[in-house]
């Protein structure tokens, strides 16, 4: 094998090197843990610390994506970034700079939503639903719903799925922008492949019990952490 490859030019076995490198990666990091009752914490500006979250499926006809998060950035950043390599923005939760600015992006195209109440420095519970049939996406803070907008219709999420946190995907895995990433807490992370219905999402918002998510699932939770990124107790302020 190897005195195969040392007759190959020496840029052709560094990149097979390459290849089996990344095989590795990608198939003996990522673990599965239950992380009920825990957060991620991501304590630093980087273009580099993130989570890459796995899932098997590539073909999804709906979304549900709930989390909460807590940050006291000011500036755009990140929540959610899901790609597949014909559509690097499939599913994006985004955060502008402005006071109350999302950007909610499905299948490349994206939706400003102004006015939505979010304080700095405080737990929010935040889901967006998008379906293939109608093409609307909503956003949910805190269980407060917006103004249900067109964004793309017609075609699946579909292809092999790389979900990040804690950066924004400019390419398929990586093309990271430091002044986009994400710093600060993230917990109870579920995907679902069809809408909730708003009592489910209140539910999720309120703590109360609702169904785990059937794409991912925080209590069953398949990732792989690059950088520095903690995985920390939730903190339970004194009743
Ligand atoms: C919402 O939570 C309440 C209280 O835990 C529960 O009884 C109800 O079944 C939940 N509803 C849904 C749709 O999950
Ligand atoms: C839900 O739990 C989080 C963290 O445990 C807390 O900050 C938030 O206030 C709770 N929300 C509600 C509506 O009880
Ligand atoms: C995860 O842990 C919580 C708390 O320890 C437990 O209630 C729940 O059943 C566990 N879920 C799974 C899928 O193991
Ligand atoms: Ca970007």
């Amino acid at each position: 094998m190897f005195l195969h490859c040392c007759t190959k030019s020496p840029d052709t076995v560094s990149k097979m090197l390459l290849v089996l490198l990344l095989v590795m990666l990608t198939s003996c990091t990522a673990i599965r843990q239950n992380l009920s009752n825990k957060i991620f914490t991501f304590p630093q500006e980087t273009n580099t610390a993130h989570v890459r979250v796995t899932t098997s499926r590539q073909d999804l006809r709906a979304v549900t994506m709930c989390f909460r998060s807590f940050t006291d950035l000011n500036r755009d950043y990140s929540l959610f970034s899901l790609a597949t390599p014909s559509a690097i923005n499939n599913f994006l939760i985004f955060k502008k700079a402005a006071n109350g600015l999302f950007e909610l992006w499905a299948r490349n195209k994206a939706n400003k939503v102004e006015g939505i109440a979010y304080k700095l420095n405080t737990w929010h519970s935040i889901c967006s639903t998008w379906d293939a049939t109608s093409g609307l996406m909503q956003l949910w803070v805190d269980g407060v719903p917006s103004s249900r907008k067109f964004t793309s219709s017609g075609s699946n999420i579909n292809g092999p799925i790389i979900i990040v946190l804690g950066q924004e995907q400019d390419t398929y895995g990586g093309g990271f922008d430091i002044k986009q990433s994400f710093v600060g807490m993230m917990s109870d992370v579920h995907m679902w492949d069809y809408p909730l219905s708003p009592c489910e999402i209140q539910n999720y918002s309120n703590n109360r019990s609702f169904m785990p998510g059937n794409v991912l699932n925080w209590n069953a939770f398949e990732f792989q952490i690059v950088g520095r990124v903690l995985i920390e107790n939730k903190q339970e302020l004194c009743q």
